[in-house]
């Protein structure tokens, strides 16, 4: 691990160990046990086509026969498993399988495409490539066969439904054999994704016991106990709908994981009302919709719903007034990062704090430093870059050494990117964002990795990334780009397209396109992109007047 990934260091684990934050648990045995348990207990609910209902006794065996089938084909501890699959039932089956026998689940986006799928597998070096067959009208296989041609050390590529030329993970043999070396609670159970603001996505190496650290503090904030039913709304292999408190958390509290295979309020309203769900999360724009839904007058009965999460950008304060009145349910605004640290407002913080913060963490041991530019931290009330340590929080990236070195500071404080303001209370305020970075209604985008599509056209002589602001996502994407002389006329759609068509995620294609002669520049010469920001907002200021 040591040189794949940064480890806690030796003083740090003892006392996180002593504090009871780690127990030396394993998502394999947490399964495992909780199948013991209660076998007969309903995990989770795919709604999808007839509607599957798998008990925890039933999960647990899928994940030991796959785990079976997985070791025959030569997938084995420490390997990794890119797993992009949409909300169905398999995805628990394939993670805890992976889980199991120490393999790594690589947790890949349903929106990513052949740039970001290459690159996982090729960096990875995965062993294997999971997906659907076919989702919202997106054919998987073929993104997969093009990524085989592409990565010849990709040996698998298994298919949830009909497999085309690939394995149908139906088919993988699953005859009982010994898991021999099961993980332990200090290794890394998976590499999660970071929004990132640079070339590449950076993975995120988490472990068993920090992981189910922040699933058993998430819990208990949330009040998930086992007769709590959560709405997986958001794309499952999400940090968010994972761990806070997500569908692992549930798992861990022997809760019920209902599916929704889309976030809209005609398919999530109507499972909420039959399934009796108690909690459910969901990043602001979504929320926004939910609210406005419910508001309007809705036939379903959404009475059983106790706790609605926002998060993954921010809410604002008018947005989170409406949630109770509309929806009827306590409002949590929860401020988090795959890399760790997660913030949460609790259910007993008065109306105030929960609609003008974004919360305060999960543990006591927790460090939040709220610094300068120059790394001096700043009175309580100043607004500031957020570094942070603790318990759950990684101390790396996974093989970045280079880039780790400027991520975190000398002593393994990790640099958020994000601006915010600690109150009284030590709840966080968030103030806005130091990282080159968009966040279009949670959906991260790095500007840099943009650009980098944009200058590989040739016609493109420079390209800058910058937020425009966006009464609905928050943010949108507008890059300004400065032709070559001499280029020919290029229009706005097709750059687009030229972008769309080098097979990145949706959400990634700039929203908007801006030529100009130059750009702005700062005191020392580099590319201004406050002043790009302030000239896209003002224009846009000025186009709704
Ligand atoms: P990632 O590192 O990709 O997991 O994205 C985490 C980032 O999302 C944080 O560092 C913030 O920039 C942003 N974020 C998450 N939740 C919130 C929130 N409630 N309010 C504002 N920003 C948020
Ligand atoms: O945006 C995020 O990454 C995020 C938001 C809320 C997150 O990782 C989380 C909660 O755990």
């Amino acid at each position: 691990m040591s040189t794949d990934a940064p480890g806690y260091p030796p003083e740090f684990a003892a006392r996180y160990r002593a504090a009871g934050w780690w127990r030396g648990e394993t998502f394999g045995r947490m399964l495992r046990d909780r199948a013991a348990a209660h076998p007969g207990r309903i995990a989770i609910v795919d709604p999808a086509g007839e509607t599957r209902r798998w008990t925890y006794g039933e999960l647990d065996e899928r994940a030991d026969r796959l785990a079976a089938g997985l070791l025959a084909l030569g997938i084995g501890k420490g390997d990794r498993v890119v797993v992009q699959l949409p909300n169905v039932a398999e995805f628990f089956e394939v993670v805890f399988a992976l889980f199991r026998i120490g393999a790594l689940p690589v947790f890949a986006l349903p929106a990513h495409r052949d740039s970001e799928i290459r690159h996982f597998c090729a960096f990875t070096e995965a062993a294997a490539y999971v997906v659907q067959d076919v989702a919202e009208g997106y054919d998987y296989r073929e993104l997969a066969s093009r990524v085989r041609a592409d990565v010849p050390g990709l040996r698998h590529v298994l298919v949830v439904g009909d497999p085309g030329e690939h394995t149908a993970l139906a088919g993988v043999p699953r005859d009982p054999v010994p898991v021999p070396d099961e993980p332990e609670p200090h290794e890394l159970a998976f590499l999660q994704l970071s929004g990132g603001s640079t070339g590449v996505p950076k993975l995120i190496p988490r472990t068993h016991d920090d992981y189910i650290y922040s699933l058993r503090g998430s819990n208990e904030i949330c009040r998930v106990d086992e007769h709590s039913v959560y709405l997986c709304a958001l794309p499952a292999a999400h940090n968010f709908p994972l761990s806070s408190p997500g569908t692992l958390g549930a798992l861990y509290a022997g809760a019920r994981v209902v599916l929704a295979p889309r976030p809209s309020p005609d398919v999530a309203f109507p499972l909420i009302e039959r399934e009796r769900v108690t909690l459910t999360g969901l990043v602001p724009p979504l929320a926004l919709v939910w609210t406005e839904a419910a508001a309007a007058g809705t036939p379903y009965d959404l009475s059983s719903l106790d706790v609605l999460l926002v998060g993954g950008a921010k809410f604002s304060e008018e947005a989170a007034r409406r949630v109770r009145p509309a929806l009827g349910c306590a409002l949590q605004q929860v401020f988090g990062m795959a890399e760790g640290l997660v913030n949460y407002t609790r259910l007993d913080d008065p109306e105030e704090t929960v609609v003008t913060t974004q919360g305060r963490p999960i543990s006591p041991d927790d460090e939040i430093r709220v610094v300068d530019d120059e790394d001096n931290d700043l009175p309580v009330g100043a607004t500031g870059h957020l570094l942070t340590r603790g318990p759950y929080t990684i101390r790396g990236y996974w093989r970045a050494p280079e880039h780790n070195a400027t991520a975190f500071t000398a002593d393994g404080f990790y640099r958020t990117g994000d601006v915010v303001r600690l109150t009284e209370t030590g709840h966080l305020v968030v103030e806005g964002r130091a990282k080159d970075q968009i966040n279009r209604g949670g959906e991260k985008v790095a500007a840099e990795e943009i650009e980098n599509h944009l200058l590989a056209h040739p016609a493109v002589h420079d390209a800058a990334v910058v937020s425009m602001p966006d009464t609905y996502l928050g943010e949108r994407t507008c890059a300004y780009v400065v032709l070559r002389d001499g280029a020919g006329p290029v229009r706005p759609p097709a750059l687009k397209k030229f972008v769309r068509e080098r097979g990145l995620a949706a959400f990634k294609i700039p929203d908007r396109i801006e030529f100009v002669a130059a750009f702005p520049q700062t005191g020392i010469g580099k590319v201004s992109k406050k002043d790009l920001r302030a000239a896209i907002a003002a224009r846009l200021a000025a186009a709704q007047h």
